[in-house]
């Protein structure tokens, strides 16, 4: 048993899961198996791969689609990296909203990186979307402020605020997004991040979580990914909403984890 047992937290290392869960979805497993008989070789593999099942789909908290929500106007913060794919989850989030007959103001209160407002203005003109914006170097909370008091005065369902995904010694990130949340009171925080950092979601989504993260979108899935990523965010319990797949408006979808474990185990 524990010979299946190290093999499997092998094949989770190398499919790129944090050791950090790796290590609980093993001894969970163990658990599991220790008070099962068996009769031959096979009958252990076998039970072990649908434990294994049973362990992944607990693990891995269940999805829900934010777009769903019916509040208005529904104040959604989008958090992560630098990089990891926010303004354009955001885009494709709002061509989704779009799509299903809802309304949407963009926030730039990303307003440290250079062309981080061009860059989201560009998304809203195609898009047919207003952007709620200040100069670079302004308080991103209060772009936040000014974009949910318009949303409430025209009836506009959703308000997405983008956020800067850089940390700089002089500028504490984690400070300034606890003050848009303190202005914003968003009704959602969702966690964006590339499913190719994989384990190293790791260490980033523990930074984050102190914010309160209600969900995660895990970016760039067309590329060449293992799993781990799913995996290692799960292990956090917080949800995956979505998965991105594709530079694409329409690349984006609601994360099916009975779909990805069927897939995983295949
Ligand atoms: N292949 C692929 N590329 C993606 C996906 N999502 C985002 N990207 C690309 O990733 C790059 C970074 O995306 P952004 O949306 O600018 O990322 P960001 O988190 O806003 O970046 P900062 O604002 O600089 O922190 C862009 O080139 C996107 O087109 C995806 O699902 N698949
Ligand atoms: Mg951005």
């Amino acid at each position: 048993m524990e010979n299946y047992l190290w093999e499997l937290e092998l094949i989770l290392l190398e499919s790129d899961v944090a050791h950090e869960v790796a290590d609980q979805i093993v001894s969970s497993l163990r658990e599991k198996l220790k008070n099962r008989e068996f009769s031959s070789r096979t009958d252990i593999y076998s039970q072990v791969v649908s434990d294994l099942r049973e362990e992944l789909l607990e693990l891995i908290p269940d999805g829900f689609d934010l777009l769903g929500s019916n509040k208005k106007p529904t104040v959604v913060m989008f958090v992560g990296p630098n990089g990891a794919g926010k303004t354009t989850t955001m885009a494709k989030l709002a061509k989704r909203a779009i799509d299903n007959g809802k309304s949407v103001v963009f926030a730039a209160s990303d307003t440290f990186r250079a062309a981080s407002i061009e860059q989201l203005e560009e998304h809203a003109s195609r898009l047919g979307i207003r952007v709620i914006k200040h100069k670079y170097g302004a308080d991103p909370a209060a772009v936040a402020y000014d974009a949910i008091n318009s949303a409430k005065a025209k009836g506009i369902d959703f308000v997405f605020i983008d956020t800067a995904g850089r940390q700089e010694t002089n500028r504490n990130l984690m400070e300034e997004l606890r003050k848009i949340k303190r202005v914003a009171n968003p009704d959602f925080i969702v966690y964006v991040d590339e499913a190719v950092a994989g384990n190293a979601i790791y260490t980033r989504l523990e930074q984050f979580k102190e914010l309160g993260i209600s969900g995660v979108v895990l970016t760039k899935m067309d590329l060449d990914v293992k799993g781990g990523g799913v995996i290692t965010a799960s292990g956090f319990g917080i949800p995956i909403l979505y998965v991105g797949t594709g530079q694409g408006y329409d690349d984006i979808s609601q994360f099916d984890k009975y779909e990805f474990v069927s897939q995983l185990l295949s």
